[in-house]
């Protein structure tokens, strides 16, 4: 892995199956590491690295208690440490309301912090009616926003509607989620038509207030659908309306146009604030023929 790289984490049982899903579609762009007490996490995974925490000492115990997770995550952080040196941006996902989730992910990003990375969590809310976990992932919550430079929460309710409209598994992001970090990582890796990158990246994060980060895609025949497929993701409550600044790059096929360029982007920086700070950058590659993605982080909501 290169200096000023990419290192995306899978945390607890349904962070690790985020994190494996959203690395199998940039490979070759980011690093991949998953952490867990359960040994079935890593099955499968022949090119992550991989962080056991083993509470139970029988190689599939959970963690049970955030606490003790926090303090596994601790102990091993010999063996992670290279590759936080290593890493630029780190994007830690995790689903909360369980033992390891919930404990170890802000430890983490506050080691990753100390690496002088940048640090992107996506967590998972539990259903709301599962008071027990949903009260651990409140109590969790507020110290992973706090150790990381942007928190996006995402709603496994609202993330299990989708994955029933698109037939996918709710438990796998229902293909939101790797869809999510493929443009993100695409967009920061790669050299497009207008470049961007993590400078960039960091000087809309900094901003004041909260920051999420959406994605939508479509048809170079409908360009508009690409914002509304943006609008209506799995996020938990939060709306992007008057946000002060935006990073945005849109990613079509050899066959997308300026004029496709400016209807997705005009369409999506209408709801932004009037004097938000918008960075634009476009790619086009082959395999995006036909289609249009746009990623967008904002900032200042
Ligand atoms: N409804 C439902 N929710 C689930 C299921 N599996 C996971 N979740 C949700 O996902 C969250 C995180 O689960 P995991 O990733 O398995 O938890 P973990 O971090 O591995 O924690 P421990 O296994 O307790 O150490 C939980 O709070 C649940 O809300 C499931 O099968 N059904
Ligand atoms: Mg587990």
């Amino acid at each position: 892995m290169d200096e000023g790289s990419i290192l995306i984490v899978g945390v607890g049982g349904v962070g690790c199956t985020w994190a494996e899903r959203a690395h199998s579609k940039c490979r070759e762009l980011a690093d991949l590491l998953l952490i867990d007490a359960d040994e079935d996490s890593f099955a499968g995974v022949p090119a992550a690295h991989c962080l056991h925490l083993d509470a139970g000492g029988d190689g599939r115990g959970t963690a049970a208690l955030p606490a003790l997770a926090a303090h596994r995550l601790r102990d091993g952080f010999n063996s992670i440490s290279p590759l936080l040196e290593q890493a630029e941006l780190v994007i830690i996902m995790t689903g909360l309301g369980g033992g390891m989730g919930s404990g170890a992910s802000s430890e983490l990003a506050t080691l990753a912090k100390e690496a002088d990375c940048l640090v992107l969590s996506i967590a998972g809310l539990p259903f709301a009616e599962q008071p027990l976990r949903s009260s651990i992932a409140e109590a969790a919550l507020p110290a992973l926003e706090y150790n990381s430079h942007v928190c996006i929460r995402v709603s496994m309710e609202r993330l299990a509607w989708q994955a029933r409209y698109r037939e996918t598994d709710w438990r796998a992001g229902s293909g939101w989620i790797e869809e999510l970090v493929e443009g993100l990582v695409t967009t920061l890796a790669r050299v497009g038509k207008i470049n961007l990158d993590l400078m960039d990246l960091r000087a809309v994060i900094n901003r004041p207030g909260n920051a999420t980060l959406i994605v939508g895609t479509g048809t170079t025949e409908k360009p508009e659908q690409v914002v509304s497929k943006a609008r209506r993701s799995p996020l938990s409550d939060l709306s992007v309306d008057g946000a002060k600044g935006c990073m945005i790059q849109v990613e079509g096929g050899p066959d997308m146009t300026l004029a496709h360029l400016n209807d997705v982007t005009e369409a999506f920086v209408s709801t932004l604030d009037p004097d938000c700070q918008v960075i634009l950058g476009a790619r086009a590659s082959d395999e995006m023929v036909g289609r249009i993605r746009l990623v967008a982080v904002v900032s200042g909501l």
